[in-house]
């Protein structure tokens, strides 16, 4: 359950937030199989309120109505088509799992069920009273959480006044193992465990532990669904990521955070400190952790909030991105976004609801793609952007080897290797101080003329990018002008001229 159940050499995902169905299969094709990404993490592909007041916003898909297979990204027959290209391209499927809660009010789902959360009725899973914790495991007045110190409470009373599943009562698990179990016969690899905090991790546990193995067609025999679970820990509560590490990966909403901070010299932060970024900063293990610089809740105000770099600051997060991706901590996901106008009001984002770019019914749009490898129509595709996608490349030759060769400038230069000593397969330099940076140093890397992939990219014996002579020794010139459109520059075994 820790194993992302990549395909052979790749070791990054990317969170395709709120695509559609036949736009992912046809990225899946066309850019994230060769470009040598390993997954995708898809929005929720259940039975969803509709919510009208505001408009069809993103969040509706966080408040399941059953789990037929129907939603705004599109229905079962696209879902499983999806997979199956996924799988045949090379890249795994990580479906969002919400089952914490259900919607709330009354109304009609995005499969056509009713549901009415006053009655507890949800006839098209079909959930009733008994599948929800009973108001007396709850010790709040109004039922919902308040107070999120007290664990009890955090687990057992409704989050944000949605009814709360009694996922410990074995109808209840049942009809939510069935679901997943769906799932994985479609070939799905795993699961985002959405509101993990809000379950009991030993419930989850109960749960977790019925699951089949992965489909045979694409999988080892008996590989194990990869779950990772979204808990947020930013510090200073009692409800901590750790206590649910033994049930598979867990978010590490830390990592940007404190990443976010060290790139904008944010708190007298500087590069030259995250060497040992990770475990040794109070982080989960390396090997339980799922790392992003931000997440669709916090790069909107939802979800913890925080100062964390998104698209909207592009130069500082491409290098937030490039240090995740070659720095060995953590299983890294990329965020994909669309755009939203902000609207903010003493420091909130009125505007925080919207939804992805669609028609006036809440019909998502295709995803636009232009001939230059960018997105269109309100998708921005951070995925797309050369400087990142390149560094997937870099990391899946990396892959968990370790940390060599690090020089700094007791500031915000940076260089380091992956590898071992004196033989390494790849090495990145960042320049994120105000001055110009002009240095030799050991890369351990093999002797050759490499291309930089952050300036340009190689297409066989061309580069369009800055080329970078390593010699016999190793040893490289580095020059990085603090101005340049990306002070940074990465090379690896496969950007050999
Ligand atoms: C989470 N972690 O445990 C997410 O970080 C959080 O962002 C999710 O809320 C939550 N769990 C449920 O999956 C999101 C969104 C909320 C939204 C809920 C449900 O951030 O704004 O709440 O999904 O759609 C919305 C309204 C809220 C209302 C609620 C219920 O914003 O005002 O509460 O629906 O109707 C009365
Ligand atoms: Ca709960």
């Amino acid at each position: 359950q820790y194993d992302p159940q990549d395909s052979p050499g790749r070791s990054v995902f990317v969170h395709l937030f709120e695509w559609k169905w036949t736009d992912i299969a046809a990225e899946c094709e066309r850019f994230l199989g060769p470009k040598g990404f390993g997954g995708v993490q898809v929005s929720p592909p259940n039975e969803h309120r509709l919510i009208t007041t505001p408009p069809y916003p993103w969040y509706e898909r966080y408040q399941p109505v059953s789990w037929k297979l129907t939603s705004r990204s599109g229905t079962e027959a696209e879902f499983k088509n999806m997979v199956k290209r996924c799988n045949n391209a090379g890249v795994r499927i990580y479906v969002d799992a919400v089952f914490n809660q259900m919607a709330g009010d009354r109304g009609v789902g995005s499969a056509g069920s009713p549901y009415d959360s006053n009655s507890l009725s949800y006839p098209g899973v079909p959930f009733t009273p008994s599948d929800f914790t009973n108001r007396s495991e709850c010790h709040t007045q109004s039922g919902d959480i308040s107070n999120y110190d007290d664990p009890n409470e955090v687990r057992n009373c409704r989050l944000l006044g949605m009814p709360d599943v009694a996922i410990y009562k074995e109808h209840t698990r049942k009809i939510l193992e069935n679901y997943l179990n769906r799932l994985i016969d479609i070939g799905v690899a795993g699961f985002r465990i959405d509101a993990a905090k809000h379950v009991w991790p030993e419930h989850l546990k109960g749960l977790l532990t019925c699951l089949k193995a992965l489909n045979s067609k694409w999988f080892p025999a008996g590989a194990r669904p990869f779950i990772f679970q979204e808990v947020i820990d930013q510090g200073g509560q009692t409800v901590k990521s750790i206590d649910y590490t033994g049930n598979g990966r867990v978010t590490e909403f830390k990592f940007g955070l404190q990443l976010s901070k060290g790139v904008m010299k944010r708190d007298g932060q500087m590069l030259k400190y995250y060497r040992n970024f990770g475990e040794e900063w109070g982080l989960l293990p390396t090997d339980r952790a799922v790392v992003f610089v931000d997440n669709h809740d916090n790069q909107r105000g939802h979800g913890g909030g925080g100062d964390v770099l998104t698209f909207r600051s592009p130069r500082e997060y491409k290098i937030a991105n490039i240090y995740m991706l070659a720095h060995p901590y953590g299983l890294p996901k990329i965020m994909s976004s669309y755009l939203w106008p902000q609207n903010i009001q003493n420091n909130e984002d009125k505007n925080n609801w919207i939804g992805p770019p669609s028609d006036k019914d809440g019909r998502t749009n295709d995803v636009e793609i232009h001939s230059d490898d960018s997105c269109g129509g309100g998708w921005i595709c951070e995925h797309r952007w050369r400087q990142i996608t390149n560094m997937v490349a870099f990391r899946n030759i990396a892959g968990n080897s370790s940390l060599v060769h690090w020089w700094d400038n007791g500031g915000n230069q940076v260089a380091f290797g992956r590898g071992s000593t004196g033989k390494t397969t790849a090495f990145v330099v960042i320049n994120n101080d105000n001055q110009k940076m002009q240095k030799q140093l050991q890369t351990g890397l093999p002797s050759g003329n490499y291309c930089d992939v952050i300036s340009g990219s190689r297409q066989g014996r061309l580069c369009s990018g800055k080329l970078i002579r390593v010699d016999a020794d190793g040893m490289a010139m580095f020059s990085i002008d603090n101005h340049d459109e990306d002070p940074v520059a990465a090379i690896h075994l496969d950007s050999r001229i």
